[in-house]
């Protein structure tokens, strides 16, 4: 039999072990071999092994495994062959019948590598097809083997190898990373057990309630199929169309609308499991469970005009953060949490917990930390892992199981579908990245681009043949929670599911002023961009079901008479448990990092303050932050003592690109700077988004040639003397942001 106490399970203390021997062999105990595996395994050619076939497998090894090391391949020092490993003696020519003839059709080479090149793009994701990833691992706090038997969480300390992929939903691959959208957050752990795949979302509720919705859903928010636009943007005619006409997306619509739909980095923002799910123990007994990511970093987010100019900036933006952060060795980290709650307890909710369009309120079922996750290093190959990755809400192992949410029932089914088209085939489950490192055996076999060679007669069960392996493992394998079944068969919802606003309010009233502001914001830029006036109307009379001024304020944004509320599903709603909960808001969300990474630009030129530059630079550097200096161009500045070298400009780098800025002493490297329309609008724009600005001695003169108000500075624009100001600064920075100084219209 498997062992399967806890202590027995294999750990992976660190990454290195997806590479190494340990992953290239199965876990002793974990797969029982039949008592004499010459018999059954062997075959005629084993004796003629050779360095291409290698030795036969141990017994019970899968030939797909190996971790990643044995797909990697590096090219230094070798010479250029074809796919076949034929020598190439020149890649510069097609062949021909004289220097100026025709090609000939013989030319193998020239015909393999166009062939290749002609098949290098697979169909993207129909959605989350922008998305960017890292390998990483998942260390458990504590064992909650009294909830769950699921491995990860097996005892204190142990790590689970993950891979983890963040996406855009609405835009196309190559879109804009900075677009008002939902962020995917999806996280493959592979496990001892197998993959499990919490795909998840920065947003813990969803638009619809059921799968059935979900096509239309998405044809909604793509461009529109006529003209093909717009990209990645839910501001226009056929989403708003969908959505007011479903009133179960006004509690989405609220976060949607929300800053949350413009983080600032993928490594600032939280992830959820959205559905509920159910934790199972060994002994059977099961809780429901929802599943919280929280970044270290803090959840924070950007403003809409940064956003937008970010995204002609740098549309690599998130990428780029975390490409680089990962580089740089700050590696980006979450804690899991989980709300764990019983089905008693659920029967008593006033919503249905098998609605995603609903939040368990945090006042109801406090969070539980129980371990974090660390993503610690980039993919060799953005086509080969953060492209070819298959993650499927259907990936579940022993100790987690799903609920009757209807719309995980669709997406049970979604996601290996859509694999065999994206991937090209039913075997994707053996593409690297998508290998589990626990072993595979089965009788499943053949099909596209197979890679496993499976050995013997036998490829069905029961067998004798084959001494009766691969064999069932009864209990020691992934069992269904035995939920009880009761009902018709028949289309339609439970009660609850037809409350569609007091969350939407709850989110609404647990806002700070500036967030309210920007919800507003959000929807009066989101609807003027409608054109069919019914669509405007008919979303602000929903939105009077949520709030009162949140509708009038959205309704005269759109010069637009109040309409009636929309009539509600319901006659009277269920009482709310609560009606404010300070977690919704990002500001109860600062995180632990401070002020590290955060990009700081210092304008300079020639005849700033050199050596003042240098030592705030240095300050900067010793607190996390990341100093860099814009210059009128890149390249060495002469600054009298001193020269500074510009790694970025104002012309490649504005100012919506960095999260503070700072304007040095120095009279007259400050008026070459003010001569510059470019470096007025770098300031105007950190001004207008809420940074943290500093001006030393002479570098006030920027500012005020900027127009930016002087009289009542708040606590995140600093006018110091030269020699001061870094500590200041660096306070001001951590807080990441000043929205007290925001008007409507903005006043820069
Ligand atoms: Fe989905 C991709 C998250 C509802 C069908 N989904 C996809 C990804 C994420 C989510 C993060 C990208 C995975 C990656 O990085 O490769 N999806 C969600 C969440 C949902 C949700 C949090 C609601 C709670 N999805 C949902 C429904 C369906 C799908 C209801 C279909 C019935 N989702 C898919 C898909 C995708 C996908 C079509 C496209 C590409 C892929 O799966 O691999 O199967």
């Amino acid at each position: 039999a498997l062992d399967q106490t806890a202590g027995a399970f294999p750990h992976n203390p660190d990454k290195a072990q997806e590479y190494g021997d340990a992953a290239s062999c199965p876990h002793a105990g974990h797969h029982q071999a039949p008592a004499d595996a010459s018999v059954h395994a062997s075959t005629l050619s084993e004796t003629n092994a050779n360095e291409k076939t290698g030795a036969p497998p141990g017994a019970g090894e899968n030939a797909v495994q190996g971790g990643l090391s044995r797909v990697r391949a590096d090219d230094d020092g070798q010479p250029l062959s074809t796919n076949q490993g034929v020598p190439l003696a020149d890649n510069q020519s097609s062949l021909k019948a004289g220097l100026r003839g025709p090609a000939l059709l013989k030319d193998f080479i020239l015909r393999e590598k166009i062939t290749h090149f002609d098949h290098e793009r697979i169909p993207e994701r129909i959605v989350h097809a922008r998305g960017s990833a890292a390998h990483g691992y998942f260390e458990a706090y504590e064992s909650l083997s009294d909830l769950t038997a699921a491995t990860p969480f097996a005892e204190a300390g142990k790590r689970t190898p993950v891979f983890v992929r963040f996406s855009t939903v609405a835009g196309e691959r190559g879109s804009k990373d900075t677009a008002r959208d939902v962020r995917g957050f999806a996280v493959k752990f592979y496990t001892d057990q197998g993959n499990w795949d919490l795909v998840g979302n920065n947003i813990p509720v969803f638009f619809i309630q059921d799968a059935m919705k979900f096509p239309d859903l998405v044809h909604a928010v793509k461009p529109e199929p006529h003209h093909g636009m717009p990209q990645a943007a839910s501001a226009h005619d056929t989403f708003w169309d969908f959505v007011s006409l479903m009133p179960e997306s006004t509690h989405m619509l609220m976060w949607a609308m929300s800053d949350r739909a413009i983080p600032r980095s993928y490594r600032m923002m939280q992830g959820f499991g959205v559905h509920t799910f159910r934790f199972v123990n060994a002994q059977g007994e099961s809780r429901l469970v929802k599943f919280h990511w929280s970044p270290v970093a803090g959840t924070h987010s950007l403003v809409w005009d940064e956003a937008v100019k970010i995204s002609g900036a740098d549309p690599d933006f998130h990428r780029r953060d975390l490409w680089e952060a990962i580089e740089a060795g700050e590696y980006p980290e979450w804690e899991l949490a989980v709300q764990v709650f019983t089905d008693e307890d659920a029967e008593r909710f006033s919503f249905d917990v098998l609605d995603a369009t609903k939040i368990v309120p945090e006042e109801l079922v406090p969070l539980r930390p129980v371990g974090r996750l660390v993503l610690d290093r980039n993919p060799d190959n953005f086509f080969a892992e953060t492209e070819q990755v298959a993650f499927c809400a259907a990936h579940v192992i022993p100790g987690i199981d799903f609920t009757d949410d209807p719309l995980l029932a669709g997406r049970i089914h979604s996601y290996v579908d859509t694999q065999i088209s994206r991937l090209g085939g039913p075997n994707f489950h053996e593409l690297p990245i998508n290998a589990p490192l626990a072993p595979v055996h089965n009788n499943q076999r053949d099909g596209m681009h197979r890679q496993t060679l499976n050995r013997g007669r036998v490829a069905y069960e029961p067998n004798s043949l084959g001494g009766g392996c691969p064999f069932q493992s009864g209990k020691m394998g992934f069992v269904p929670f035995p939920e009880p079944v009761a009902g018709d068969t028949l289309r339609g919802k439970p009660e609850k599911f037809a409350e569609h606003y007091n969350q939407a309010t709850l989110f609404w009233n647990s806002q700070t002023e500036f967030e309210q502001r920007h919800i507003v914001d959000a929807f009066r830029f989101e609807l003027s961009k409608v054109t069919v006036p019914a669509i405007r109307v008919r979303t602000v009379s929903m939105l009077r079901n949520v709030d009162e001024a949140l509708a009038g304020k959205v309704a005269k944004g759109l010069g637009i008479p109040l309409p009636d509320p929309m009539p509600r599903a319901l006659e009277t709603s269920p009482e709310p448990e609560t009606t404010h909960s300070p977690a919704l808001s990002l500001t109860a969300r600062p995180g632990k990092a401070g002020v590290r990474t955060r990009q700081v630009a210092i304008l300079v030129h020639e005849g700033v303050d050199g050596a003042g530059v240098q030592s705030l630079a240095k300050a900067l550097a010793k607190a996390g932050a990341i100093a860099r200096l814009v210059g009128p161009r890149v390249g060495p500045l002469d600054t009298g003592k001193t020269r500074l070298d510009a790694d970025a400009s104002v012309e490649n780098s504005p100012g919506a690109l960095f999260d503070g800025v700072i304007v040095p002493d120095g009279q007259i490297g400050v008026d070459r700077l003010a001569a510059d329309g470019r470096a007025l609008e770098f300031l105007r724009d950190q001004y207008r988004h809420g940074k943290t600005m500093m001006a030393v001695g002479a570098g006030r003169t920027l500012v005020e040639r900027a127009d930016i108000p002087l009289a009542n500075p708040d606590d995140g624009l600093l006018l110091v003397d030269a020699g001061s100001g870094a500590d200041a600064f660096l306070s001001a920075l951590a807080r990441h942001r000043h929205p007290e100084r925001e008007t409507d219209p903005p006043a820069v």
